[in-house]
């Protein structure tokens, strides 16, 4: 194919308040040049061939410019005037940045790296309504990481087995619980069951102990019915709302983040990410679904664990999540960046030594799998919580704790 000169603009500066700017690196046996432009062609303004329908006009001011080659690295921007915010909002725009392009055939790999959208498209985005200090806020802990629980097994307890599970976790110390991405409605704990028999287990916690804790509840569903199975949890009692941001899509993310019913916070889980975040020559890197799902109104967002838990994710990888979670330049709250995987008392120090304290550290084996079980296995994590916020390294902290002694024992 040739490429057509109207879509190379190459040293040309887009203006980031007037365009979506995409960073595409690019695998293929074309000349870059060309490989780009079919891109920026198909993408906004044109198609596989010339066709008599495109006038100048419309190119010049609605087709997507290629402004820079690097390397396999292709910077495209597409003026803002190719989104429709009121209709189309995140669907319109990843279908836009994201869409066709990646079945070209001519094409052999494509990712989208990175993307950065004008003020006029971030303005129709409110961000989230709590995010790292509303979150800290509630929970009345100004400084440490949050530290949470995915309860395990995924699937198979009973509200009542279920629920002692989050009381153990509180009256060890932990200030997060959640719902695993798998557990919905199931016979075997159904959800209104599950809310309100978690909400007791909180409340007792509450009353023994003056801990707070809250627990994220999956309502992850159809579009049509997420508002209404988040409002009937929050109305029995659910102190956190959890949702699936690719399997139900961003809108349901914004749906209920705008929602002005919705009054809790919005735990953003990230499952089957790895389909399109994981090939390095492939897909779309998470950074760009960070960015979304903060726009969006996500609370917390699962960032990865930096290369220290059982997930793929690399450090770098995953701190350019987490930058996209809190970075300044957006006008939204930061989002709390939630480290799961494969994490346990042992893995804490490291972990902070990179992300830093603004973070929610999560664990299910890491919790459940603890020699003295559940309470033991909170009180662990949240004393190896405790010894990396004060810079006590976590060997010399579990001579005197026996929980996260024993967890080391295990794991370390
Ligand atoms: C963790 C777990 C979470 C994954 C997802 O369980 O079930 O769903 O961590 O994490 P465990 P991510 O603590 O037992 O490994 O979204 O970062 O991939």
């Amino acid at each position: 194919m040739e490429y057509s000169n109207k879509y190379l603009h190459l040293g040309e500066e887009a203006d980031p308040d007037a365009n979506v700017i995409c960073k595409y690196k690019i695998k293929t046996q074309m000349d870059m040049r060309e490989a780009a432009v079919a891109i920026a062609t198909e993408q906004s303004t044109g198609t596989w061939t010339g066709i008599a329908t495109l006038n100048d006009k419309i190119l010049e001011q609605y087709g997507g410019r290629v402004t820079d080659i690097s390397g396999n690295i292709a910077t495209i921007a597409f003026p803002e005037e190719d989104f429709s915010m009121d209709i189309g909002g995140v669907p319109q725009i990843l279908s836009v940045i994201a869409g066709n392009l990646f079945g070209l055939e001519s094409i052999q790999g494509v990712r989208l790296e990175d993307v950065s959208f004008p003020r006029s498209i971030l303005g129709e985005f409110k961000g989230p309504k709590f995010g790292i200090e509303g979150m800290r806020s509630i929970l009345k802990r100004p400084h440490k990481p949050l530290v949470g629980t995915i309860v395990k097994p995924k699937i198979g307890l009973s509200p009542k087995g279920y629920a002692e599970y989050i009381y153990e976790s509180g009256m060890g110390g932990l200030t997060n619980g959640k719902d695993d991405e798998t557990l919905s409605n199931q016979k075997f704990c159904p959800l209104e069951d599950r809310v309100v028999a978690i909400a007791e287990a909180i409340d007792r916690v509450k009353q023994e102990t003056g801990h707070t804790m809250i627990h994220a509840i999956n309502v992850s569903t159809n579009g049509h019915q997420i508002v209404e199975v988040a409002e009937r949890a929050q109305e029995l009692g659910a102190t956190e709302l959890m949702v699936d941001v690719l399997t139900c899509g961003f809108g349901a993310v914004q749906a209920l983040a705008e929602d002005p019913s919705i009054k809790v916070p919005i735990h953003v889980h990230r499952t089957m990410h790895g389909a399109m975040t994981r090939n390095p020559e492939l897909g779309i890197a998470m950074a760009v679904f960070s960015k979304l799902v903060r726009m969006c109104g996500g609370d917390a967002l699962h960032v990865g664990t930096f290369g220290v838990g059982k997930m793929k994710g690399r450090a770098e990888e995953d701190l350019a999540n987490q930058q996209a979670c809190v970075d300044p330049t957006m006008p939204y709250r930061p989002v709390m960046p939630v480290c799961s995987g494969g994490m346990h008392p042992a893995l804490i120090e490291p972990l902070v030594k990179i992300a830093g304290l603004d973070i929610q550290v999560q664990a299910g084996g890491g919790v459940a799998g603890h020699p003295g079980g559940v309470r033991d296995g909170a009180r662990a994590m949240a004393q190896a919580v405790d010894a990396a916020s004060a810079g006590i390294p976590f060997i010399e902290y579990s001579k005197d704790h026996k929980e996260l002694h024993e967890a080391i024992k295990k794991w370390g």
